[in-house]
């Protein structure tokens, strides 16, 4: 992505010399440019049924709204290591590669839509949350299940003849059940209703939610995608390539639950709710473990309330505990530590992928 940003730059600012007149667009451009055949394909099979207009306008709705408006990072991914693990591509491999890539952004929408309704959460994106939509509510639920669907429904279309058909129907298959596994442990550690009980706010408990919740489907699978095309298959490069893309989850979710009380919502497009919510974030670990006894009496009189005045208790503690700059030297170690893994665990494996990925992460503020 850092060579798109640099031919992009160079691009506009030097029109005479190295970079050709027509210069191909970058791999975002390329990226997107699929989106609306990927739409249209999923209206086959129904479209002679007049009665089922109405469900394929919906649903067009709901993939337009939830599925193209994010970084793209998890789909660009599948290609960007697919680069890695093979010298050249045919265009045909490509445009596979991005296909590929879309259905994780449809996956990660499946995700999103869901878990937006579990966390009473407002924005998305810079837009309501779907389910918060006029005259959608707990339709949500169903055009949750219809984005994951549509995974299938590409997979099926594009790849059925493919030798590692298999192979990426299954890890969709494993890597949900990994993520609602995640999901579940997430929630279940957030008990509703106002009762503030930290006894299972642990590191241990933090670092298995975010494993199971994020770790598999932001990083392990696009790398895999990419491993299965490339005919990488052996137990030996998924178990080092999962190693280290799990450490990276694990870094990421971090930023994420930083950003969900540190970060602008103009630029995170989304308005943080794990304090209201309940939620075992990175920040309340840490602040448990440098409070006093007074400080951690304050933590449980205004955790998990919508409260403003007591959200607002809450991060005047934070500031108090200095967990601004606990993050920033964790930030600073935790890469360090990222890139010796990297070092050590690729094994027959190009560092490149991983290093590409550790990069486009690394001090991300959105
Ligand atoms: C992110 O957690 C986790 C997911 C999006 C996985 C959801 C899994 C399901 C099976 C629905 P988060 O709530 O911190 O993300 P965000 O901050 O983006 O809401
Ligand atoms: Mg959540
Ligand atoms: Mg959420
Ligand atoms: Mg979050």
């Amino acid at each position: 992505y850092n060579n798109i940003a640099r031919l992009t730059i160079a691009n506009s600012m030097n029109n005479h010399n190295s970079v050709p007149k027509k210069a191909k667009l970058d791999e975002l451009g390329e990226f997107d440019k699929l989106f609306p055949e990927l739409l249209e394909c999923l209206n086959e099979g129904c479209s002679k049924e007049k009665e089922l207009d109405k469900v394929l306008s919906w649903f067009k709705e709901v993939s337009e709204y939830n599925v193209p408006h994010g970084k793209k990072n998890r789909g660009l991914s599948v290609i960007a290591s697919l680069r890695c693990f093979k010298e050249t591509l045919s265009e045909e491999e490509e445009k596979i590669a991005r296909i590929l890539g879309w259905c994780i952004e449809w996956f990660q929408a499946f995700f999103l839509v869901a878990d937006d309704v579990m966390d009473s959460s407002i924005t998305r994106r810079g837009k309501p949350c779907w389910y918060k939509k006029e005259g959608v509510g707990l339709v949500a639920l169903n055009d949750a299940i219809y984005l994951e669907c549509c995974v299938y429904h590409i997979l099926r279309k594009y790849c059925r003849h493919k030798t590692y058909y298999v192979d990426i129907v299954d890890l969709f298959h494993q890597t949900c059940m990994q993520t609602v596994r995640g999901q579940c442990l997430d929630l279940i550690t957030a008990p509703s209703g106002g009762k503030v009980d930290f006894t299972d706010f642990t590191e241990d408990r933090y670092n298995t939610i975010v494993k199971w919740k994020t770790g598999y489907y932001s990083f392990y699978l696009p790398v895999a995608i990419a491993m299965y095309m490339s005919s990488i298959t052996d137990d030996d490069s998924h178990e080092r390539a999962q190693h280290i893309l799990l450490h990276m989850g694990r870094y990421f979710q971090i930023q994420d639950d930083y950003l969900d009380c540190y970060g602008d919502p103009e630029v995170i497009g989304k308005i943080g709710t794990d304090i209201q919510e309940n939620k075992c974030s990175w920040l309340v670990i840490q602040a448990l473990k440098k409070a006093t006894e007074s400080q951690r009496e304050i933590l449980e009189n205004n955790y998990a309330d919508t409260d403003p005045s007591k959200v607002q208790k809450v991060k005047d503690l934070y500031q108090e505990l200095k967990l601004k700059e606990l993050y920033h030297e964790f930030e600073e170690e935790s890469y360090t530590e990222l890139l010796t893994l990297i070092e050590n665990l690729s094994g027959s494996m190009p560092k490149s992928v991983f290093q590409g990925f550790a990069k486009k992460i690394y001090k991300r503020d959105k």
